[in-house]
């Protein structure tokens, strides 16, 4: 496949209502989306770095300036989606830039062959069940409130974020009001130190299905120890950044449930290798989201369909996220969504709306 050029395309997305987690407040997304163009068809990527570099440190403007100057110079002039990541791999980091690039390659060439994502990676079912992942709030009758709207809405899995301060008792407040049977978890975005473990401890009287990322992004050792004092079972989320990183989290105990997002670790290829680790090591993962519009959605469910994910997924309806999405919303049908089964990513932006959310956009001859 030839590329003849690439287009980075910035839009601005104001989110349905602020976001807050440990370490930022989010009202709009500022999303770059990589359109890759051939002589055959066309493939998007949306890079899910965030504008700024607080979740890691990846950020969006960063992000469209190493594919201008590094990545794009570094591809073959004739290539294969199997290739990008080798001919990429001299340039160290910037995996959501790398992902953004490889899955638009990827979605012009399953294009042109007629594939869709999900059959490509070895998707195992046609829908997906969905969780959603519920910002910390003011008080806890307006997380109340949250919450059971999205439980009408049919969402299979509930997970809260937390930080210091926000944990035990939003914890405590959402199993009382919603009962046992409620399938819920935490998400700390690294908030804690291994010196919160007995706090952190009080969590395990709620049967919660996991503990997200709790300690700092590059502490697996940490982790470790962590896991040997909690009953609740930890996943990793910043941590893993690459097949490796989780091979090692497996060897070292630190994990027993990985959180893929695919961008985090450098694209949908280095995420199936994961699940495949993942599946032979007996560690469930789960496929995690960083409110992608519905072009990184598509990608995200149609991974969720491999079979080692076993847990719900934070690939929510695109309406948890924003009023108006850039492509045909997705919508949940009994706490569902279904995998896209058209050629490539099998969703398109719709042009009158990707328009107008657009704020600058920059054709590259390749
Ligand atoms: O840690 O999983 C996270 C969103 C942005 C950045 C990090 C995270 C998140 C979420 C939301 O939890 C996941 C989603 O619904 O897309
Ligand atoms: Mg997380």
């Amino acid at each position: 496949m030839k590329i003849t050029g690439v287009e980075l395309r910035r839009i601005a997305m104001p989110l349905v209502a602020p976001f807050r987690t440990s370490f930022g407040t989010e009202t709009s997304r500022d999303i770059l989306l990589v359109r890759v163009v051939t002589p055959d068809a066309e493939g998007w990527g949306e890079c899910v770095a965030m504008a700024e570099p607080l979740y890691s440190s990846e950020y969006t403007d960063g992000a469209a300036e190493v594919i201008r100057r590094f990545l794009l110079p570094a591809l073959p002039r004739n290539l294969d989606v199997h290739d990008v990541g080798r001919a990429l791999e001299p340039i160290k980091g910037h995996r959501m830039a790398k992902a953004a690039l490889e899955t638009a390659v990827l979605d012009a060439q399953l294009r042109a062959a007629g594939e869709s994502f999900g059959r490509f990676l070895g998707a195992s079912r046609t829908r997906v069940p969905c969780g959603v992942s519920v910002g910390i709030m003011d008080s806890i009758p307006q997380l109340l409130d949250a919450v059971e709207g999205y439980v009408d809405e049919g969402y299979v899995r509930i997970k809260l974020k937390i930080e210091p301060g926000w944990d035990v008792e939003p914890v405590r407040a959402v199993r009382e009001r919603f009962g046992d049977d409620l399938l819920l978890q935490v998400d700390a975005n690294a908030a804690y130190a291994l010196t919160d473990a007995p706090r952190l401890a009080r969590l395990d009287a709620f049967d919660l299905l996991l503990i997200e990322q709790p300690l700092a992004n590059d502490d697996l050792v940490q982790h470790a120890k962590l896991a040997q004092r909690l009953r609740t079972p930890i996943c990793l989320d910043e941590s893993i950044e690459s097949a490796e990183h989780a091979a090692a989290a497996i060897a070292l105990g630190s994990c027993s449930i990985v959180n893929i997002k695919p961008g985090r670790i450098g694209g949908y290829l280095e995420a199936r290798r994961i699940h495949d680790l993942c599946r032979a090591n007996g560690i469930a993962v789960w496929c995690g989201g960083m409110l992608e519009t519905g072009l990184g959605r598509a990608a995200n469910v149609a991974l969720a369909a491999l079979p080692g994910f076993t847990l719900p997924g934070d690939t929510s309806g695109s309406r948890r996220y924003y009023a108006t999405d850039v492509t045909e919303p997705f919508e949940l049908v009994d706490g569902h969504l279904e995998v896209p089964a058209g050629p490539g990513l099998g969703v398109e932006p719709i042009p009158a709306v990707l328009d107008e959310v657009t704020t600058a956009s920059e054709w590259i001859t390749v």
